[in-house]
């Protein structure tokens, strides 16, 4: 478990440690064929389509592709109470955190009489997609749902595949805590449809005839903007289908990378690249380092640790895969060009005075710094979001937070004498362009002045 990259005397720039760190393979665009089809389908076909794909590859044929709100009320009447208590906290939480990043509008006057504001608009209705394969994942639903209400979205769906195992009044709908999860944070949009076929759905919108019980079709109206986290399918259909709606960003396998120095406690370093493991054969996890003390303590621990936890296989293949591994650096500095190039979704700090370490982090989806900071404490009740960059696109671009659902506007607003003091501007670089109708535009409203 863990191969060695020993990077020691070695002085290399970006483009050499981006080839020799370790990275999942991650071929989306070969999934895109895969899913151009399916997502063509529910264009085509609609909430016909949803049904016979989720039995095709949710294994359950969706009961009704919308939950019904009484099957939501009672995920949430059922719902453990511990869990529920755990929910609220995160919720409480993440509420915390993201209103504090609620933007407001900026107004600037250029000049007296010319005045250029930048307006946050929400967008209007969006997709948020929870996924539901090895896992199930009610903590999502908190991570998407909440930062789109505190932008003020106006209408929010949540999708999530139909569980094979639900039984009773569940039957063909998305887990129960997921459903508990919605219910809790007052959405009442839930689809049972997973995987690429739910970003189609959402891109398209669709009627469900067969849902009309007497009355009116179920229709899921398109929405501009698809969130959240899922497998190599769902992050295919996300950019097959970009541009007909906006997308977040393409998350990919988790991570987790390590910065410790022989400060660090091996065990919580072991139990940290384990616990990011535990989601995918594909995740990634690799501590880097300068000591090689450090290094052995934690592969020893990792021997016993690993054969004891519930999903041994699964981290096992993670640790072993080449997108894993221990990179021995010659110090702190090499590490932090280490890590800066790596561009790790979730960065611990875990050495000497990590708060000032992690002010040199310029690459990281998010940081965790000093040794009371896991990232399992940030993929529930933090108050940071979960949803974050993998992939090295944390380079880039961010993780989920209030102003992924705003649109920044500029307002433009000047008077007819703001207006004449740059107007010879404008006309000069009309013609400049050679669109002098531009400048036209500007002079008619000032001929015979
Ligand atoms: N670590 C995952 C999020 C998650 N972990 C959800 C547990 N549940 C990606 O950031
Ligand atoms: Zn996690």
């Amino acid at each position: 478990m863990l191969s060695t990259i020993d990077l020691r005397g070695r002085a290399l720039g970006v483009r050499e440690l981006r080839h020799l760190l370790p990275r999942a393979e991650f071929d989306v665009a070969a999934a895109v064929e895969t899913v151009r089809p399916i997502c063509e389908d529910v264009r085509r076909r609609g909430a016909a389509a949803l049904y016979e794909l989720g039995e095709r590859f949710d294994g359950v044929r969706p009961t009704r592709l919308r939950v019904p709100g009484t099957v939501l009320a009672s995920a949430l009447a059922t719902l453990d109470p511990q869990v529920r208590a755990a929910l609220d906290e995160a919720i409480r939480r993440v509420r915390i955190v993201h209103e504090d990043q609620r933007r407001s509008t900026t107004t600037t006057t250029v000049v007296p009489g010319g005045e250029v504001s930048e307006r946050w608009i929400p967008v209007d209705r969006v997709g948020l997609y929870v996924p539901g394969g090895r896992a199930v994942y009610p903590s999502s639903v908190v991570m998407n749902v909440v930062p789109a209400q505190i932008a003020g979205v106006g209408s929010l769906a949540v999708a999530s595949p139909p569980q094979r195992d639900n039984v009773g009044e569940f039957t063909g709908y998305p887990h129960p805590t997921v459903l508990a999860a919605c219910a809790l944070l007052g959405v009442d949009e839930v689809y049972a449809v997973g995987g690429a076929q739910a970003v189609a759905a959402f891109a398209f919108g669709f009627e469900d005839v067969s849902d009309a019980d007497g009355g009116t079709a179920v229709t899921c109206e398109p929405v501009s903007l698809v969130t959240g986290p899922g497998n190599i399918y769902v992050a295919a259909a996300k950019r097959y289908l970009k541009g007909v709606i906006g997308i977040d960003s393409e998350a990919g396998p988790t991570e987790i990378a390590i910065l410790a120095d022989d400060t660090a406690v091996a065990a919580h370093v072991s139990a940290d690249l384990i616990s990011q493991a535990e989601h995918d054969p594909q995740a990634a996890s690799v501590l880097v380092t300068a000591s090689v003390a450090l290094a052995d303590a934690v592969r020893a621990d990792l021997e016993d640790r690993v054969a004891g936890t519930k999903h041994s296989e699964r981290v096992r293949e993670a640790l072993s895969g080449p997108q894993s591994g221990v990179v021995l650096v010659d110090d702190l500095e090499a590490g932090l060009a280490v890590v800066n190039a790596y561009a790790a979704e979730h960065l611990e700090i875990q050495v000497a005075d990590a708060a000032a370490v992690s002010e040199r982090v310029r690459n990281a989806g998010a940081i965790f710094v000093g040794p009371h900071s896991p990232v399992s404490l940030g993929d529930y009740v933090a108050g940071s979001n979960h949803v974050l960059p993998t992939g090295g696109c944390a380079c880039h671009s961010s993780g989920l937070a209030v102003q992924s659902f705003l649109r920044g506007v500029h307002v433009v607003s000047y008077t007819e004498a703001a207006l004449k003091e740059v107007a010879h501007h404008v006309v000069t670089l009309a013609q400049a362009e050679d669109l002098p109708a531009h400048g036209e535009a500007v002079q008619v409203r000032f001929d015979g002045s």
